[in-house]
């Protein structure tokens, strides 16, 4: 298995759309089981293909506190959104920041998962949080976006300091 390089925000990269997986082979698995490792090791409770610039649909999640629930989609699509919640997020691309967006507070998701068999999952709570933030960088936006610009210039000239401040 390996450690992958997360990207980071506001890397041109992050604003990719990902492609459908066609086919779900060997190689896929494989990146799952690396995306897996990479999320677990950083520590997230959620990783997306494209911050590991892979623009293929592929997520893993999993917000158990043992970390042994993992929940891989591919191809995911949001069948259903009700409701509305604001909650605080975080994201690997994004170190250091956390701010609270609003989102659907229950969902629907239909994906494959790494046999290539579909499946429906409705959630709620930090896993249909999870969920929709994943599916956004699939889509190629990152969480900031859903917030001010205001908020989005300060928070990168928060990242652009704290760069600065560990070369
Ligand atoms: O997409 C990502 O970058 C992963 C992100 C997922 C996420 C967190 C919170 C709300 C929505 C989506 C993270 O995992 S950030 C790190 C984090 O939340 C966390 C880290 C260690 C333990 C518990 C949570
Ligand atoms: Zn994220």
């Amino acid at each position: 298995m390996a450690l992958l390089p997360i990207i980071k925000y506001p890397d041109p990269r992050l604003h990719k759309v990902a492609k459908p997986v066609a086919a779900v082979t060997e190689n896929t698995r494989k990146l799952i089981r690396d995306m897996s490792e990479t999320m677990y090791a950083a520590p997230g409770i959620g990783l997306a293909a494209t911050q590991i610039d892979v623009h293929e649909q592929i997520v893993v999640i999993d917000v158990s506190e043992t970390h042994d629930d993992l929940i891989v989609f591919i191809n995911p699509v949001l069948l259903e959104l009700e409701g509305t919640e604001e909650s605080e997020e975080g994201c690997l691309s994004v170190p250091g920041i956390y701010e609270t967006v609003t989102r659907a507070n229950r969902i629907k998701v239909q994906a494959q998962n790494e046999s290539g068999e579909i499946f429906q999952l409705e959630a709620d709570g930090l896993l249909a949080v999870c969920i929709q933030h994943e599916i956004d960088h699939l889509h190629g936006k990152v969480f900031v976006e859903h917030l001010s610009h205001l908020k989005q210039t300060r928070i990168r000239a928060k990242l652009k300091k704290q760069r600065r401040e560990t070369l």
